[in-house]
């Protein structure tokens, strides 16, 4: 098995797990990558580059994906990424139009996959890398051994750029994971998850005790909690790069990339995506942020409801991870406040369930605030770098 996957530089299931020395496993010279794209040898399809700031093919994509992209085992639910949501993935500082590839047959978008570039922290070691996403193939075209050629010749315009390293994550397992998370899921609307096949009612309850058990106050408790505004960008840079070196895998952002991750811009989304709020504290500091995107689900078939509004815990970060010497039961205590004030403010937003891994100090929260693992788990994968297996967060400190 792994016919294709056996054949790239990414940690085999059948090499031992001893602790290694973490590093690229290949090396390569930019000048021996071939500058023409991998054969397609499939007619009549023909590669094509997006241009994603023309309207018209980031539709394209947008209902390639509406129709085609991932989707739960049972295909009740699909993940629906809106114009904005992929500006904001596939338009993050330093993208390129050559890492937007896609496969025509005629006038059709049939097949897509994409990265940016991205700095990877692994331990100690910081690597010029990139993510890979949105890989899809129309549903007519599967099992024809086209992922393999897609990820050959994104993983080519990549390495023409001088970069040999990817991040990437998906529900499937394929050599080697170097972390897995578990999905946990908190209701905000349990009526609505409930209708549609998402919330089952447990047989010792019932749905009006169901909604009374997911109800939540109208108003935030945190004392000077508000919106994150571009004055609060440098403070918030710092902050969330002290509070990720706690994580043994993180992306390292510059304060671009951290304005353009956390800031929503009115004028530059139909739509807003990204959720940040800062806490300000009366000296004017900025103590703690958290951030939540939106990404909603069609529901597949269903009479009354079309889509799910699903809030994804984003970054967060608080200085009561630094007191000295570190006290655990406060870092708990705070992330509670803060993520229950998150569930209140994605509840304002009208989103219908807030949606978080089991990763950084999540496990610290997650039960208290009612959340629930759910069936999916998402591996993590890095290519062309053996690393040891990386745990959660908050098991280790
Ligand atoms: C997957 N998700 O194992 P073997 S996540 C990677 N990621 O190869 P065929 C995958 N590989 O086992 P189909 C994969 N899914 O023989 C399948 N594969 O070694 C492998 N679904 O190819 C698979 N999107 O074309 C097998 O399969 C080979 O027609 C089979 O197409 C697969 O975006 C797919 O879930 C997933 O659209 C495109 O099912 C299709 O079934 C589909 O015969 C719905 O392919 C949408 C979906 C995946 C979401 C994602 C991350 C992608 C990462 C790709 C790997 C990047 C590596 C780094 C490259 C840059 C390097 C640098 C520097
Ligand atoms: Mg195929």
């Amino acid at each position: 098995s792994y016919k294709f996957w056996a054949t790239q530089p990414v940690p085999q299931f059948d090499e031992k797990p001893a602790i290694f020395e973490e590093g690229p496993l290949k090396i390569q010279k930019v000048e021996d990558i071939p500058d023409e794209p991998i054969p397609l040898n499939l007619a009549p399809f023909r590669w094509v580059t997006m241009d994603l700031t023309d309207e018209k093919q980031m539709q394209e994509v947008e209902k390639l994906l509406y129709g085609h992209f991932v989707e739960d085992d049972e295909a009740m639910f699909r993940f629906k990424y809106s114009t904005s949501i992929l500006k904001w993935s596939l338009m993050s500082p330093g993208w390129r139009k050559e890492w937007h590839v896609g496969i025509r047959s005629g006038d059709t978008l049939c097949a897509f996959i994409a990265a940016v570039p991205t700095e990877i922290r692994v331990r100690d070691k910081v690597i010029q890398g990139s993510e890979v996403n949105f890989l899809c193939i129309h549903k007519k075209l599967r099992g024809k051994r086209l992922a393999p050629v897609l990820i050959k010749e994104i993983t080519r315009r990549i390495n023409r750029e001088g970069i040999w390293q990817a991040i990437y994550t998906g529900g499937i397992v394929l050599p080697r994971p170097v972390s897995t998370c578990r999905y946990y899921h908190r209701a905000l609307n349990w009526q609505k998850l409930y209708e549609v096949g998402f919330s089952p009612c447990p047989s010792n309850s019932k749905p009006a005790f169901q909604v009374r058990k997911y109800a939540l106050p109208e108003q935030t408790s945190t004392k000077g909690l508000r919106e994150l505004q571009v004055k609060d960008l440098d403070a918030v840079h710092s902050l969330l790069e002290r509070y990720l070196k706690r994580f043994d895998l993180t992306p390292v952002f510059n304060r671009e990339e951290t304005e353009h991750w956390l800031l929503h811009k009115k004028d530059s989304y139909a739509e807003q995506v990204i959720y940040s709020y800062v806490v300000e504290d009366a000296s004017g500091k900025i103590t703690d942020f958290f951030s939540f995107y939106l990404l909603e689900s069609t529901v597949i078939r269903h009479p009354k409801h079309n889509s799910i509004r699903a809030a994804y815990m984003f970054y967060y970060a608080t200085e009561t991870a630094f007191t000295e010497p570190f006290d655990k039961g406060a870092l708990t205590k705070r992330l509670n406040d803060l993520m229950a004030d998150a569930l209140i403010l994605a509840k304002r937003h009208n989103f219908d369930v807030f949606n978080a891994l089991s990763l950084m100090d999540n496990a610290l929260f997650l039960e208290k605030q009612k959340f629930g693992p759910g069936d999916g788990q998402l591996h993590y994968y890095l290519f062309n770098y053996k690393a040891n297996p990386i745990h959660g967060g908050v098991d280790k400190k």
